[in-house]
């Protein structure tokens, strides 16, 4: 009798789905291959279900990082990269990267477990109890909270379809516990599961637009394209590519554009930033933004010469936000680009030569001063010397991935590291965020296969070091390298009030290289430019996990690296 009820009970089974299952099937169908998080309660058992379902579920040590992964994920992939969490602690975890996502325009869904509703809406205090998506919605652009297994399907894609459409960003997916256990007929759960077509249709712009922007671009004497992370992101690299050399005008790279064209390519005027800043009279923005990193197209960056801006992006909100735009095209970034390709034609005048040449001169000459610093074999390193080293290495590697955080260690690294093709370079992005290290590189070694170079100031390393772990146990082909300068922009603060370390000072001497070793991992010990180019060439040709700490002089760098001018000041300071 018993044998024959459980027989039944198998039999019905067969005909049911859950939550658990929905969730997956709704993921899967809509291409989303990886979850990067961390399990507990209520997302334990899915997480196992997700991996034996065939997604590739990497668990990391804290959701902050697993959301930075997914962040970039996003950013690599144009396809939403998930972050899976638990209820609030985890949840607010992840939070940091949700933010980060939506500021950087990276699509990213987080999605976190909750607990019981009527518990958390009456305050009567659950297992990690808290009202979620009210907290989320304030970080990210769009944020839904599923109740019953039939809205899963609609659910998912409401996400996806948020998250890469527009201008890309955050989304926030609140699953409460009883959610994934709920049950019902499978036929009909599998006709609840939506594939979202065209999830991020294009935005073609108009054509009066087009043509007003080269009108003004027509009229430049010395014009400069800006180009940033928008533009990389859109992975229209030739359709960019014929634009700029058609134009003939100067380019500039945001950080993470770099490798649109290679830094080496004639027209790049990132080593005369402030000559082009001051002096160009038409500027055209290509996915860039005025934010703070372009001083907001105003000030004593930008000179006295008169400028026209024509700005290029898919968020019409964008434009004005700083400076008059005279000519906005709104669109996305393949579209605009095609549009004013088309109607430059085949007989286009490129930018006046006069203006080309004071520009590449200017950068020649910054180049060349630069170049024997960049050849010293000083011990301890300066960061000169060691990015010296670096910057050749990844020119004899341009498909490495290159991830970058810190100071000094990010503003130097950035100017001398030439970057060879799109997208290879990541970092701190809008916000100047330390702790995407190991985040980045996880993602970066998985979503493309590539080997991974990241270079990490001391302090910055701190934010996910622990990270180190999941790297070894799934094996990346990542170097990490370290510039340990024993602290925060320097390591040669002193206290002179008490006993307690200065506030910017680490532990002097520390060898990073032998936490990887607790793990499996390669660590090297490199004092010297020479001993750092074997270790990093070792460690790319060999693909194991590896730590490089490498030593730099603790008084090499400078305060707050290159932004120190942000730091307020106090006039009754007391010394
Ligand atoms: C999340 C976060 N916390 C704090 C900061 C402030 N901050 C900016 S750079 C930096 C660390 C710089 O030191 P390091 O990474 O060692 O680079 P260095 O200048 O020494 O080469 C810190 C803590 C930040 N940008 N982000
Ligand atoms: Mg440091």
């Amino acid at each position: 009798m018993a044998e024959a009820a459980k027989k039944m009970d198998v039999a019905d089974a067969q005909d049911l789905t859950d939550g658990f299952h929905l969730i997956i099937d709704a993921l899967k169908l809509n291409g989303v291959k990886t979850i990067y998080g961390v399990p507990g309660i209520p997302i334990t058992d899915f997480g196992r279900m997700a991996q034996a379902e065939g997604i590739r579920v990497i668990s990391f040590r804290h959701e902050q990082n697993a959301g930075y992964a997914a962040s970039i994920a996003g950013y690599l992939t144009k396809q939403p990269g998930i972050c899976l969490t638990v209820s609030a602690p985890g949840f607010l975890n992840g939070l940091t990267a949700l933010a980060h996502a939506t500021t950087n325009c990276f699509p990213m869904i987080l999605i976190s477990g909750s607990s019981e509703r009527e518990v958390v809406d009456l305050q009567q205090g659950d297992y990690e109890e808290m009202d979620q998506l009210a907290v989320a919605k304030t970080m990210c652009k769009a944020a839904y909270r599923v109740l019953h297994a039939q809205d899963i399907g609609i659910a998912v894609a409401r996400a996806i379809r948020a998250a890469v459409s527009g201008r890309p960003g955050g989304v926030y997916l609140d699953l409460p516990a009883k959610l994934f256990g709920q049950v019902m007929n499978a036929d009909a759960g599998a006709k609840s599961l939506v594939k979202v077509i065209d999830a991020a249709p294009a935005q073609i712009p108009a054509a009066d637009a087009v043509k007003r922007a080269l009108d003004v671009l027509k009229s430049a004497k010395r014009p400069l394209i800006i180009l940033g992370k928008g533009a990389a992101y859109a992975q229209c690299d030739d359709a960019i590519k014929a634009l700029v050399e058609k134009s003939g005008a100067p380019f500039l790279p945001m950080s993470m554009a770099k490798g649109l064209l290679p830094d080496t390519h004639p027209q790049c005027a990132g080593a005369a930033r402030s000559l082009v800043l001051k002096d160009a009279d038409v500027v055209m923005m290509v996915g860039a933004r005025l934010n703070w990193l372009l001083s907001h197209g105003k000030g004593k960056n930008w000179g006295d010469a008169p400028k026209k801006f024509i700005q290029l992006d898919i968020e019409p909100k964008e434009m004005d936000s700083n400076v008059e735009i005279v000519a906005p095209v709104v669109g996305d970034m393949g579209s605009c680009v095609d549009a004013l390709l088309k109607a430059m034609g085949d007989k286009w005048t490129p930018a006046p030569s006069d203006w080309v040449k004071t520009v590449a001169a200017k950068r020649d000459d910054n180049v060349a001063k630069m170049a024997p610093k960049l050849m010293n074999n000083n011990s301890p390193m300066d960061y000169h010397g060691a990015l010296g080293v670096l910057r050749q290495i990844v020119k004899e590697r341009p498909d490495a991935m290159f991830v970058n955080e810190g100071a000094n260690t990010l503003d130097l690294a950035r100017g001398i590291i030439d970057i060879y093709k799109p997208r290879k370079r990541i970092d701190v992005g809008t916000w100047g965020i330390m702790g995407i290290g190991m985040g980045y590189s996880i993602a970066a070694a998985i979503e493309t296969g590539k080997p991974v170079l990241a270079v990490e100031g001391d302090s910055a390393f701190g934010f996910s070091g622990m990270e180190i772990e999941t790297i070894c146990r799934y094996n990346l082909p990542v170097c990490v390298v370290i510039f340990n300068n024993d602290g925060i922009y320097r390591g040669t603060d002193v206290n002179t009030a008490g006993s307690d370390p200065a506030t910017t000072v680490f532990v002097k001497g520390a060898r990073y290289d032998r936490m990887i070793e607790a793990f499996g991992g390669v660590g090297v010990n490199a004092t010297s430019p020479d001993d750092l180019r074997r270790a990093v060439n070792e460690a790319m040709d060999s693909g194991k996990p590896t730590l490089i700490n490498a030593v730099i002089d603790p008084a090499a760098g400078s305060e707050s690296g290159r932004i120190g001018n942000l730091n307020p000041q106090s006039v009754v300071k007391k010394k």
